[in-house]
């Protein structure tokens, strides 16, 4: 068998940030997501050559606790009997840095395990399995999907042809998971109501914008929302930030992009990396542009 089950990565245009439910898993807000068709995870499973559990992702073991986490969220889903396996994961996303491979890790390995244990789960039981694993990754599974408070997961349309880069700040793991940062900004942060108020209303006005193909309006909800949710880690006790100076150079560097005219629109997520959002007729002229004040590594998101 040797054929992989492919995850792939979202980013969300209006961010899901804190946990009304852990069990389960319910957003405080409804989010909405992109899917980046080439930042993916493939994963296979293969009966394990030693009495353990084995994980390993581009080849690397990885460490006791990484498959104790694993192991612990697939026996939610997996026989009670079984034997070791073996996880072989590839990520073409940078792992833990903030773009996504949690979600593109995860989808990859609630398919693979369906795959190898001839679960014959339907398309929405993988979709709540894999929320389990990380929040975000039920919304892998939709090219625009909208996850709602009450745990649903909806699938959008929209009529344009979207673009995505990252400009990337730092591929290196983040020092603050987004599950403990998102816990803290829960517990601590004096703007945590008023994000979520946002959050809400942004919702209904990029369902709107969506709806509409009104690029401009669902650039500037991104942007905003982007922002409003990294307020939330400088707002909480102890204070903390995804963010770096150069988070913030990208950032400008978009800015005069769109001051000039390019229709583009950033976003961050749990890292310091910036993605850029455009129209896919305008990648080319864009990413041209870009280079020129970006010298560092610039990721094109979707074919
Ligand atoms: C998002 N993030 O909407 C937000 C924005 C990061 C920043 O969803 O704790 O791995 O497993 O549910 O889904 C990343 O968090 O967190 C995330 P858990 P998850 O994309």
């Amino acid at each position: 068998m040797d054929s992989y089950s492919l995850g792939y990565a979202n980013i969300a245009l209006v961010k899901y940030w804190g946990k009304k439910s852990k069990d389960p898993v319910l957003p405080f807000n409804p989010n909405i997501s992109l899917r980046l068709d080439n930042l993916l995870s493939k994963t296979k499973i293969e009966p394990s050559l030693t009495d353990e559990d084995e994980f390993y992702i581009n080849d690397e073991k990885q460490s006791q606790e990484e498959v104790e986490k694993i192991t612990k969220f697939i026996a939610k889903f997996t026989p009670v009997e079984r034997e070791k396996i073996c996880i072989k994961s590839y990520n073409t996303v940078p792992t833990a840095a903030g773009l996504s491979s949690s979600s593109s890790g995860t989808m990859a390995l609630v398919l693979a395990c369906n795959e190898y244990f001839k679960l014959n789960k339907t398309a929405e039981e993988l979709v709540e399995i894999s929320k389990e694993g990380s929040g975000s990754s039920c919304r892998s599974f939709y090219r625009l999907a909208a996850w709602l408070e009450d745990g649903s997961v909806e699938e959008l349309s929209c009529d344009l042809d979207f673009g995505m880069m990252v400009l990337v700040v730092n591929e290196d793991r983040k020092k603050i998971s987004s599950r403990i940062a998102m816990e803290r900004c829960v517990q601590t942060s004096t703007t945590f109501d008023a994000w979520v108020e946002k959050a809400k209303e942004d919702f209904v006005a990029m369902k709107i914008a969506l709806e509409n193909a009104d690029f401009e309006k669902i650039g500037a909800i991104t942007e905003e929302n982007a922002l409003a949710m990294h307020a939330t880690t400088t707002t909480s006790t102890p204070s903390f930030t995804f963010l770096t100076d150069e988070s913030y150079r990208a950032m400008e560097i978009v800015k005069t992009l769109r001051k000039k005219g390019y229709r583009c629109y950033f976003t961050m997520d749990a890292g310091p990396n910036v993605k850029v959002l455009y129209l896919k007729e305008d990648q080319e002229k864009i990413y041209e542009e870009i280079s020129k004040l970006w010298q560092k590594k610039i990721i094109l998101c979707m074919e």
